[in-house]
């Protein structure tokens, strides 16, 4: 963190610290957090900032920043964002001249999503290549502009003189500058920012790899040394892993309170309401089958991974540091994903019919061994028992209502029994030997 920011920021909750009544029936300390993470949230900016649109033709977005940062990808999943949640379409324009294989990373990214990938002369200035491409955008009606440019030190005098000039060749259409930062950069991103915003005038800034340790101080910093807002934020490598920046949810990030909100939010996309309530109803009737679990684990996949996901719930965030690394947890899943498969629809339906020789089959069919197929049994009759437990909390006002009760987020507790988190308050500490071999929840 920078050490001004920090001391204004230490300033301003002592101010609006002393002197507050201790509201009753609050804990203090917990009256005090709330302070520090709305103080936290007006430092970020209070609310979150859209792309700013041109209002007289294409809209132009530069994407700058140094190397490894994420530019390539973020124009991608920016490009996906735009058609899915504003019914915008964009063309795709590679723009490093230094790296050929950098246009071949952006074609690619562009092919698999269907997106336009405007086929750049390299040969040619990067002022030129954008001019082109707008050429190429007008006369087929394409709504923004996405340039994806080489790599550069804030420092290199003679590759900044490069973005210089492709800047001022766009001035005409008041492009968005969009610098996109590693989350882990930390106090340098700061810096970085400084020096581009001076000679490109930055517009906003994206905060890349959040789902990385980083839980984005680097946020604070660039927000009140550049005053440049963030606009967005990249959770991960996949094309949809893009957010825009709500202010009030980093901070509760910040301070380890989880971020429901994003999680809620996540979980509507990617959950099938019909299905998902149709299971919560066999679930208060006791009925669990492996059907459901396929299903559930199949929702979860789309929400994200384990790691990005247990990041939004409240205490989790600390939890995930003490069990470091999540990846044999999901292995786990993919392997009992390919033992479901082997399974019948009947034995999905009831897995009590899997006798010694449908086990042999199963194990054959899923290229495991026996014993595989008897602890995903056995592993499985413990969750039946541990979702009936589930149901209690859930009915008495856990996780579940949280998330909207009924219909919710069933899935969340199937991962092996999570105790319906009693409303972020008390952390649970992470069991080393649980229920699903791993013990994660
Ligand atoms: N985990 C994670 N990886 C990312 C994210 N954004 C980019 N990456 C990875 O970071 C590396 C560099 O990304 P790239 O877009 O090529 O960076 P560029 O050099 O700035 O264009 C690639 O391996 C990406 O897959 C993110 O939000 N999360
Ligand atoms: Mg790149």
């Amino acid at each position: 963190m920078n050490f001004k920011v920090v001391k204004s920021f230490i300033n301003s909750v002592k101010e609006k610290a002393l002197g507050e009544k201790v509201i009753k029936g609050v804990n203090p300390g917990e009256q005090f957090v709330k302070i520090v993470h709305d103080e936290l949230a007006s430092i970020m900016g209070s609310e979150n900032s859209k792309l700013d649109y041109n209002p007289n033709g294409p809209t132009v977005v530069l994407v700058v920043g140094l190397n490894g940062q994420g530019k390539t990808t973020f124009s991608g999943k920016l490009s996906l964002f735009l058609r899915q949640k504003e019914k915008k379409e964009a063309l795709l324009v590679p723009a490093d001249t230094f790296r050929p294989a950098a246009k071949d990373q952006l074609k690619t990214l562009a092919k698999n999503m269907g997106i336009d990938c405007f086929d750049s002369d390299l040969s040619k200035h990067p002022k030129e290549i954008a001019t082109d491409a707008i050429a190429f955008a007008k006369e087929r009606n394409i709504d923004v502009i996405i340039i994806d440019t080489a790599g550069r030190l804030h420092v290199d005098e003679e590759l900044m003189g490069q973005i210089k000039e492709v800047r001022e060749s766009l001035n005409n259409y008041s492009p968005e500058v969009l610098m996109v930062a590693d989350a882990m950069t930390g106090q340098e991103a700061v810096n970085v920012a400084k020096s581009f915003h001076e000679t490109v005038n930055l517009t906003g800034v994206v905060l890349s790899k959040m789902d990385s340790d980083a839980r984005g101080g680097a946020a604070l910093s660039i927000k009140q040394v550049t005053g440049i807002p963030i606009k967005f934020i990249s959770t991960g490598e996949k094309m949809k892993d893009l957010e825009l920046f709500h202010p009030d949810r980093l901070a509760g990030r910040i301070l380890d309170m989880g971020d429901v909100l994003s999680l809620v939010e996540k979980a509507e996309e990617a959950i099938d309401q019909d299905e998902a309530e149709k299971m919560m109803k066999r679930l208060e009737k006791g009925q669990f089958t492996v059907e459901d679990f396929m299903k559930q684990m199949d929702m979860m996949k789309n929400l994200g991974s384990m790691g990005s996901i247990m990041k939004m719930i409240p205490g989790m965030g600390g939890m995930l540091r003490e069990v470091g690394d999540l990846s044999p947890a999901e292995d786990e899943m993919k392997k009992m994903r390919v033992i479901i498969d082997s399974m019948t629809k009947q034995e999905r339906q009831n897995y009590k019919l899997i006798k010694e020789s449908r086990m042999e089959r199963i194990a054959i069919g899923s290229g495991n061994k026996l014993k595989d197929i008897k602890d995903f049994l056995n592993k499985f009759r413990q969750m039946e028992k541990m979702m009936g437990g589930m149901m209690q909390m859930m009915k008495g006002g856990g996780l579940g209502n949280m998330m909207g009760g009924g219909g919710g987020m069933p899935d969340l507790g199937a991962m092996g029994g999570m105790p319906g988190l009693p409303g972020g308050k008390k952390k649970k500490k992470g069991k080393k030997k649980g229920p699903w071999g791993g013990g994660y929840f």
